[in-house]
């Protein structure tokens, strides 16, 4: 069978790449599988969405809040009917077992309700002004085009925090989905042209990040750029956003540790481990890659991980008797394979897992399996740096204070958690890890989307997706006075003195 053909989204318009080049959209379970052809795009597309975007914004600013939140509702209704096809493409071009692609739209329909609320709010402020007969107010505008570049482990949840909230507060947007999975976000977006979404609002172009995403860093009629990916390219788009002075959201890395006291219900703790380690393949930002256990529960609790990892059946995720997937691609399984060397040569005692599963029928695919080492030390490198794999580190600890430094002691710092039965001990938890998010005897995944998401150090740089953060980086502030007292008042010089 033909492998089937996309296209870029300009103007409303589903067209190829200027150059005509094309890259293939492969499934992760079974490389023989093409997903899809998608165009590779170059700076001439960009300029094109982006112009696209640009002339959009001068209607789209006008349309009334409330109206833009409609198109949202209808997008979200719609996402619902179409929620178990989109899952299963999201499946086919990522890998996650089909629960989890589920729960993927469904994050995107819960942030498409949300955010259509969002436009009969979109609240700012009065004040009293210092002057007699003078109106001060602070209300919220939209930046204009947004630039917008997405991973490819939560393909539909993710753009759906960026452009749901951009396009209700009046923006429009140019979407430079990952090229891993570029399906999802067509599939987002079809659903939001079928509410009614006016052309230009969302312009999609397919492609690599130096060729398709570079350009719209420094494209001056991109106001603002959200991007969500590894640190290491953060970086560059961090510091390519400011030689513009364009506002950026940067959401990266992570390095979430779980931590299990002595007092902990210990089963719990183990099922918040297992899927917080392995679930998404260990694919997610927010996923525990260490577990810092008290010394009086350590043993048990490794034993229990053990069996339970080792009975976790891995295979492609659209048979739903499989509890893990494949990786997303050739470099991340590569990625994994170092990092499980890394470990062993620092001492890390393998407890399970370790290899590459190449039995009958996933040989074609890039199938890891569940990896426990034991016995780590905070400073070994698999227990400091982004594996973005199923492999989860345990430390031994002997006190909550060391733990939360444990927790704390790593270049980023977006989730974390703490399984304990002492109330004491949760609070001085909750205040003193130094991250975005922290659970109280639930794992580090799973954030809802009306909460803030977003974490410390190198996990971003300030902003939030999510809830009322979003609102807060698709707008600014606009101050307005209105002075109706028909004479010239000064301030700061009529003091009424
Ligand atoms: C990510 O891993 O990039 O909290 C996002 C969670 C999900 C989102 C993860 N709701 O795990």
């Amino acid at each position: 069978m033909a492998a089937k053909i996309f296209k870029n989204l300009i103007a409303g318009e589903w067209v190829e790449s200027r150059s005509g080049q094309t890259f293939e959209n492969l499934n992760p379970a079974n490389t023989k599988d093409v997903v899809g052809v998608f165009p590779r795009s170059q700076q001439e597309d960009v300029d094109a969405a982006v112009e696209a975007a640009k002339k959009a914004f001068q209607r789209w600013r006008l349309t009334p809040a409330p109206r833009r939140a409609e198109i949202l509702y209808r997008c979200g209704q719609l996402l619902q009917e179409r929620k178990e096809d989109y899952a299963r493409d999201m499946t086919r071009e990522m890998g996650k077992v089909l629960k989890e692609t589920r729960g993927d739209v469904q994050e995107a329909i819960d942030t498409a309700f949300y955010m259509a609320g969002e436009g009969r709010r979109l609240d700012g402020h009065t004040v009293p002004s210092e002057l007699p007969n003078k109106f001060a107010m602070a209300v919220r505008v939209p930046l204009g085009v947004v630039g917008m570049i997405t991973p490819w482990n939560f393909p539909m949840a993710i753009p759906s925090w960026k452009i749901f909230p951009a396009i209700v507060s009046g923006n429009t947007c140019v979407i430079k989905p990952a090229e891993d999975t570029p399906l999802s976000t067509v599939n987002l977006v079809r659903a939001l042209i079928d509410a009614g979404l006016p052309p230009g609002v969302v312009n999609i172009v397919h492609g690599h990040g130096p060729e398709a995403g570079a350009p719209m860093l420094e494209h001056p009629d991109v106001r603002a750029i959200s991007f969500t990916g590894s640190s290491e390219v953060g970086r560059i788009v961090g510091q390519a956003a400011a030689r513009h002075f364009k506002p950026c959201s940067l959401e990266m890395g992570g390095k979430n540790a779980i931590i299990v006291l002595n007092d902990a219900n210990v089963d719990l703790a183990i099922d918040g481990t297992v899927w917080a380690a392995f679930g998404t393949t260990g694919q997610r930002c927010t996923a525990a890659s260490r577990v810092v256990v008290e010394q009086g529960v350590y043993n048990q609790f490794a034993d229990k991980l053990v069996a339970r990892a080792k009975a976790l059946k891995v295979g492609p995720g659209i048979d739903e008797q499989n509890d893990m997937g494949p990786q997303i691609n050739q470099q991340q399984i590569e990625t994994t394979g170092k990092y499980v060397g890394i470990g062993k040569s620092e001492g890390a005692k393998l407890l399970s897992g370790g290899s590459r599963i190449s039995s009958a029928g996933l040989s074609d695919g890039f199938f890891w399996e569940p990896t426990i080492f034991g016995d780590c030390h905070s400073k070994m490198r698999i227990a400091q740096e982004e594996i973005f794999g199923p492999v989860v580190s345990l430390i031994p600890t002997d006190s909550l204070e060391q733990a939360v430094d444990i927790s704390n002691g790593v270049a980023y710092g977006l989730s974390s958690a703490v399984y304990t039965r002492d109330v004491n001990k949760a609070f001085r938890a909750m205040r003193d890890i130094y991250a975005g998010i922290t659970y109280i005897n639930a794992p580090t995944i799973g954030a809802e989307v009306h909460l803030p998401f977003g974490g410390t150090k190198a996990t971003g740089n300030g902003h939030r997706e999510g809830g009322i953060g979003a609102i807060d980086f698709y707008t600014q502030w606009k101050a307005i006075y209105v002075d109706y007292s028909d004479r010239l008042q000064r301030a700061q010089i009529d003091t009424g003195e």
